[in-house]
């Protein structure tokens, strides 16, 4: 991506199409998402995907929300002359940079919701503000889980944080296990299926 994006020429205009296909292929070669929950980091998901080795690369963005997305060009630079769709269907964008572990980078994003599927894509851009399209997209269920204050074990705590949203609970919290707009006995079901001590 180094100089042919800084050059204002007609060569640019053909070029750029050219380098786009490529990010395009590399991301969808080396996308490769895995998502993972694990009882103490309920509520959360891991991407990992392998690097995208240009010299200009600045960084990546991870786009997600509870519905698939609707297109395939997120595109908010001016710079982009793909067909765009902006959020393209997701709620929530994180710009993660390189990450911490720029050869093989990660990232965890928390406060996902129990027993919802999140949708994932990744997209990467340069230090002249160059996007690439998306990856390709990933889905997770987040693990239903009864250990509530989130300290590795479903035990008499939970089930006191359980009582304390007992009934009808509108905004779903964690109580709620299964995610049904009540916490009640079906709740209370899974948190002794899943006790631990
Ligand atoms: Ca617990
Ligand atoms: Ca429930």
């Amino acid at each position: 991506m180094n100089g042919v994006s800084k050059k204002i020429s007609v060569n640019s205009l053909i070029e750029k199409p050219m380098r786009y296909n490529f990010i395009i292929i590399i991301l969808i070669l080396i996308l490769i998402f895995v998502c993972e929950t694990n009882i103490v980091f309920a509520g959360s998901a891991t991407l990992r995907w392998n690097a995208n080795s240009e010299s200009d690369l600045a960084g990546y963005r991870i786009y997600y929300g509870t519905s698939p997305r609707t297109g395939t060009n997120p595109g908010t630079a001016s710079t982009n002359p793909l067909p765009k769709c902006n959020m393209c269907g997701y709620t929530n964008v994180i710009d993660v940079g390189k990450t911490s572990t720029p050869s093989s980078p990660q990232y965890t994003i928390t406060n996902l919701t129990s027993g919802q599927t999140y949708y994932f894509s990744v997209m990467a851009y340069d230090t002249s503000g160059n996007e690439s399209a998306f990856s390709s997209e990933v889905s997770k269920l987040i693990s239903v889980t009864a250990d509530l204050n989130f300290d590795g074990y479903v035990n008499s705590v939970d089930f006191g944080i359980m009582m304390s949203f007992w009934g009808s609970q509108p905004t779903k919290p964690l109580a709620d296990i299964n995610q049904d707009g009540y916490v009640n006995s079906v709740d209370f079901g899974i948190l002794m299926s899943q006790w631990t001590n």
